[in-house]
């Protein structure tokens, strides 16, 4: 037996996985995990976690980092704003995007994120790559070539003029995710009702916050989600529809999953904890909770809450898409801009908190252990398990934290949370074995996050089931 003791033992602790909760040591060798028991041998370096929860860091699966918009602009955060804002909500791993738009090559497009990401990141990082220009080149020179190189994950927008694709496009889109076995995420919401319910707003005069929430109707996210569904059952190729903001949306959702449809979905903490309320503030304030999809009502939440608990949303994501409340971000369009002109996005890092609604082990699943097997990470992330990748948040399940812009290490410069209590807070943060995050201090340098190249991973795999106009038997030999 070898008496080198282990690098790091966490002693003392509660683990928590997505199926148990059990009192435990957990030993640490390098970068992994090597041993979880009672009752370890001394490390040569020790963390006491008695009355702490030991958890699985967090994957944030959808956060907007350095990335220009569908307005046009930049994002408030950099990688190394953004990435330290995660770590010290307990989040270890990230995934955000590598956005085309239109007229640009997607491999440059994804080297650009590359270099922002190294030069900054402080936790390991991954991207979605936002099509908005399927061409020839990028559907079968780029996206064959990226997949390879480790980006299992697509994003597609069915809305806004600058990125939006129309279903033709959608559907050559989801035919070469099928043909390279990548998962297509969406942002499914009908551009024409809204854009039609926009114009009406403002031609009536109605200017406010408050109406941008009236200008996403609630019938075109379900109108979208049925139509990518219906595309993509037609070409056989899973999705991930994001962030769920209603309850129309969750049911139908649910009666994809029903049907044996490969759909995943998440929602977010705003679609959760916030309302449409939230936006009737006087004057501008409202801005600051400008998103999109847009916040809803009470009963959305409580559906969200449903459709988490039996399993039909399986992730919950930051959506981080911070905008400053100044000319920089949300008056990018001037000083008294109509809700039109207000770019769609909330700082979201800080909301991953848990509420304790749905309990500890459901907590883990949807913001670790979930992401990590949909996006292609899992066991190295994600879980607490022998030779995972020792990234680990330790929670002081009783510290009452009270939200200010200042606590979360963001550029954005308010909290769409400000002034919330919530009790449980992450203290230490470990990465891959080192500590990142220590009660309040970085320990981690910019840089020191690391690309995880994935592949889509079993989500990602097709039913074997297309429409039947596919099936040469039944379409006279016909190759489509
Ligand atoms: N979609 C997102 O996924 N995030 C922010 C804004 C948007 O439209
Ligand atoms: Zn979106
Ligand atoms: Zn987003």
């Amino acid at each position: 037996m070898s008496t080198k003791p282990y690098d790091l033992i966490l002693r003392g602790g509660t683990v928590a996985t997505s199926s148990a909760v059990f009192p435990a040591d957990v030993a640490i060798e390098g970068e992994t995990i090597a041993a979880i028991g009672r009752d370890l041998p001394r490390g040569a370096n020790e963390i006491d976690a008695r009355d702490k929860l030991v958890l699985p860091g967090g994957i944030d699966s959808h956060a907007h980092i350095e990335q220009v918009s569908a307005a046009g602009i930049l994002n408030a955060d950099t990688f190394q704003s953004a990435t330290v804002s995660a770590a010290f909500g307990g989040t270890t791993t990230v995934i955000s995007f590598a956005a085309q738009h239109i007229g640009l090559n997607l491999e440059e497009v994804v080297d650009a994120y590359h270099v922002l990401a190294r030069k900054g990141a402080v936790i390991d990082y991954a991207f979605h790559m936002i099509i908005a220009d399927p061409t020839e080149a990028t559907l079968k020179d780029h996206i064959p070539k990226l997949v390879k190189a480790g980006h299992g994950t697509i994003k597609v927008f069915m809305t806004y003029d600058r990125i939006k694709l129309d279903d033709m496009q959608l559907l050559d889109v989801l035919h070469a995710a099928r043909e390279n076995r990548a998962l297509v995420c969406v942002h499914a919401e009908n551009h024409a009702m809204i854009s039609w319910t926009g114009k009406r707003l403002l031609g009536g005069g109605y200017r406010a916050p408050r109406y941008h929430g009236i200008s996403h109707p609630r019938a075109g996210e379900a109108e979208a989600f049925n139509r990518i569904i219906v595309l993509a059952a037609f070409i056989d190729q899973p999705i991930m529809i994001f962030h769920v903001s209603s309850a129309q949306g969750a049911a139908r959702i649910r009666q994809a999953r029903g049907e044996g449809l490969k759909v995943f979905a998440e929602t977010c903490p705003q679609y959760l904890f916030l309302t449409a309320d939230d936006l009737d503030r006087p004057g501008l304030e409202g801005a600051k909770w400008i998103c999109s999809p847009p916040l809803r009502q009470p009963s959305d939440q409580e559906a969200l809450w449903q459709a988490l608990a039996l399993g039909d949303l399986q992730t919950v994501s930051s959506d981080h898409a911070p905008y400053r409340f100044d000319a920089s971000g949300k008056f990018m369009n001037g000083a008294d801009p109509d809700f039109k002109a207000i770019p769609n996005g909330l700082p979201g890092f800080d909301a991953m908190v848990s509420q304790g609604r749905l309990g500890l082990p459901k907590f883990v699943a949807l913001s670790a252990t979930e992401p990590a097997k949909i996006y292609g990470l899992h066991p190295r992330k994600g879980e607490i398990a022998i030779g995972a990748d020792a990234d680990i948040a330790i929670w002081d399940p009783k510290r009452e934290v009270t939200i200010s812009a200042a606590l979360l290490h963001d550029l954005a410069g308010y909290s769409p949370y400000e002034g919330r209590t919530v009790t449980g807070w992450p203290v230490t943060v470990l990465s891959r074995g080192r500590v990142v995050v220590d009660d309040g201090f970085l320990r981690a340098a910019p840089g020191s996050g690391r690309f995880l190249a994935r592949d889509a991973g079993a989500a990602a795999v097709p039913t074997g089931h297309r429409g039947p106009e596919f099936d040469r038997e039944q379409n006279f030999g016909a190759q489509i």
